[in-house]
Parts: structure tokens; C-alpha cells; sequence
């Protein structure tokens, strides 16, 4: 049996600023473009759930909010800081799934078919919720058959919420949902005769069938860099001491960009050596610490040649890649966020 649960963050921007700043927690915050006391233009990113109850929401020009809840708290927004947070639970999430695909800053598709129950999945469920609790923040859980179902069930309870939709319950859940809901389709596509349906083609087939909560769309896993390496073969096997290590060192560059564009650090650095008869021997050194210092690259990797040239024969390749990554915290919570208010 297939079970997908989605998560969705609750007002995702808005709940990060308050953890932040617990000062500004049960009174409406808003983040998005400066009100100017009404004048401002751009809209509102998103708001929390005290800010909701003006009828504020996420899109929504600024200046309408501003005439909506002027005594709301106003933050431009800090997306490093989501980016963070995002990672963070992202990173609890991905502990719970067989599979796992993230769709967008605050929100992911977990395949959970492996709990083999909707009730030991409801287990599951709760233990995300108190995870990411203990981090601070809050989030609703879908629980269904497919992606479609997980997704609508989620932003049934908002916030908070947890909702279970079996496979025998989908019809009764999605026939009184307004059209739009099911994105932009529903009851009258899920009634359509088959005619109408032919007449849209492919396409209209699939939609009836996402409009009858039929949905086999796969969770798609993204690629996790799991390392990051470079090596190089040379033109003529060499013992030369020097031109090892200047091959090394034009490396270090390229993989110091590596890490910070995946934004890792590193724990486990790999050393590796073909000999002029293929024979291959790799080393390597796990740090007490994760890092992104470079030198300490270096630093193995010149004992680690030293070790290597020991050995009578010519050098075919080296390469040298680092293991055990970890996302890098960006500390951005540190930098002390201003309000447009002020
Ligand atoms: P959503 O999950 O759509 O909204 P939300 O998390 O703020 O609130 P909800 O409790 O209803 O899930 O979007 C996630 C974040 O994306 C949101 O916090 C801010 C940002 N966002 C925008 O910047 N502009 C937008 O129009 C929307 C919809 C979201
Ligand atoms: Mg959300």
C-alpha cells in the first residue's frame, strides 16, 4: 500500500521571525514590502495566523494590509534566515521518509508506504510534528494515498493540523471541495462524461483522474551531494615530487568553491593514488570537527603524497575528495532583523 504524507510549514516566513523574536509572538506580524503608512507598493509575503483574522494574506498589496491592521508588525523579509530554517526541518523531515522530495521552501512529499498502516503512519505523523516543535516551529501534515489527496489533506488544519485521508475515504473528502481546490479542476471534471473528457485529450484524462483523487505521480528524490572530489591522471607517470603537489593544490580552489556552493562543510578528507601498474590505494582522515578550512587539505595531502612517493613506482593519478558533508549554518538569526514600522 502507498502512503504520502505532505508537510506544509504554517505562515513559514512569519513563524521564523517570531522564533527569532518571540517579543513580537501573538500579535500580527507581517512580512513583505514596506506599508509607508499606506503609501507603500509590493505585497505581503506572507503573515501569521493573528494577522489572518484582519484578513490579511500572502499576495495581498501592502497598502491594503496597511488599511486592513496599521498596528500589525511589519518586516521586510529575511530569506537567508527562511533558507536556514527551511534546511532545518527539511533535514528532520527527510529522517521520517523512505523517499523524499521537497517542493518548496516549506513544504515536501514524504513516502512513508514502509509504516504499512495509516495508523502507524498518524505515529509518524506526530513524531515530525513534535521534532519540529522541539525546534520552535509548527506544521500541518496531509496524510493519503497519493501526492494530490497528502497535499489538499494538509491544508485542511491550518495551523497545527493533522489529517488523514484513507484511500476508501477520497471520494467523500474531495466531492463537496470547491473547484479550485483540486488545482483548479474538481466535482464537475470528476462527473464529466467521457466525451468531454476525450474532447480535452491526455491532458483531460489525467485531470479527471487527479479530479477523482486517482494520482500515481511519483515522489521525485533529488540528488544529495553525498561528496565532493577531483582527480586527474598525468600526461606521463611521474615520481616528481613537485608536480604532484601542484596538482593537487590547482584542486583546492575548485573544490573550496564545491563546498561553498553547496554551502557544506566537511568532515572526512580522501586521499587516493593509482600507481603506474593501475595498483590504487586511497587514505583517509575523519576530523574531530566539521570544517571548510582548506589548509587542513593541504596539510594531508602533501604527507599523504610524501607516504605515497615511499613507494618505487611511478604515479599514474591522484585525486583527493571530501566526505561526511554537512549543510553549514548560516547564523543569519544573529543579525538583528528591523521593523518597517520603525
Ligand atoms: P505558503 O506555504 O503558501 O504559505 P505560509 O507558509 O506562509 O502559510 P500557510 O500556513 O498557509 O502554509 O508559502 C510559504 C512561504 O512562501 C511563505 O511563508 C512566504 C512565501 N510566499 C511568498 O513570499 N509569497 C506568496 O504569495 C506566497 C503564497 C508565499
Ligand atoms: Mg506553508
Amino acid at each position: 500500500m502507498r502512503i504520502i504524507l505532505h508537510v506544509d510549514m504554517d505562515c513559514f516566513f512569519a513563524q521564523v521571525e517570531e522564533r527569532a523574536n518571540p517579543a513580537i509572538k501573538g500579535i500580527p506580524v507581517v512580512v513583505g514590502a514596506n506599508p509607508k503608512e499606506g503609501k507603500g507598493r509590493g505585497v505581503v509575503a506572507t503573515c501569521n495566523y493573528e494577522a489572518r483574522k484582519y484578513g490579511l494574506k500572502s499576495a495581498m498589496p501592502i497598502s491594503i494590509a496597511w488599511t486592513k491592521c496599521p498596528r500589525a508588525v511589519y518586516l521586510p523579509p529575511r530569506f537567508e534566515l527562511y533558507s536556514e530554517a527551511s534546511c532545518e526541518v527539511m533535514d528532520i523531515f527527510k529522517g521520517f521518509a523512505d523517499r523524499f522530495e521537497q517542493v518548496s521552501i516549506d513544504e515536501a512529499y514524504l513516502d512513508v508506504s514502509s509504516a504499512g498502516s495509516y495508523e502507524k503512519a498518524r505515529l509518524l505523523a506526530q513524531e515530525i510534528k513534535d521534532r519540529v516543535k522541539a525546534a520552535g516551529l509548527t506544521c500541518s501534515v496531509g496524510i493519503g494515498p497519493n501526492k494530490l489527496v497528502a497535499k489538499i489533506a494538509a491544508g485542511e488544519k491550518k495551523p497545527d493540523g493533522l489529517t488523514i485521508v484513507k484511500n476508501e475515504e477520497v471520494n467523500e473528502f474531495l466531492n463537496p471541495k470547491k473547484v479550485g481546490v483540486i488545482y483548479g479542476i474538481g466535482e464537475d471534471l470528476a462527473k464529466a462524461p467521457e466525451e468531454v473528457v476525450d474532447e480535452l485529450g491526455n491532458y483531460g484524462r489525467e485531470l479527471q483522474r487527479l479530479a477523482k483523487g486517482v494520482d500515481e505521480r511519483d515522489i521525485i528524490e533529488q540528488w544529495e551531494t553525498k561528496s565532493i572530489g577531483r582527480q586527474s591522471t598525468f600526461d606521463k607517470d611521474t615520481k616528481n615530487r613537485k608536480q604532484i603537489i601542484d596538482l593537487l593544490d590547482g584542486f583546492i580552489p575548485e573544490l573550496y568553491r564545491d563546498l561553498d556552493n553547496e554551502r557544506v562543510m566537511f568532515r572526512t578528507v580522501t586521499f587516493k593514488v593509482r600507481y603506474e601498474d593501475f595498483e590504487t590505494h586511497t587514505k583517509s582522515r575523519t576530523l574531530p570537527e566539521f570544517t571548510s578550512s582548506i589548509k587542513i587539505i593541504r596539510k594531508l595531502t602533501t604527507e599523504w603524497v610524501d607516504f605515497a612517493l615511499e613507494d618505487v613506482r611511478k604515479i599514474r593519478l591522484v585525486g583527493v575528495s571530501l566526505h561526511n558533508l554537512k549543510r553549514k549554518s548560516l547564523n543569519s538569526s544573529k543579525q538583528p532583523q528591523k521593523t518597517w514600522n520603525q
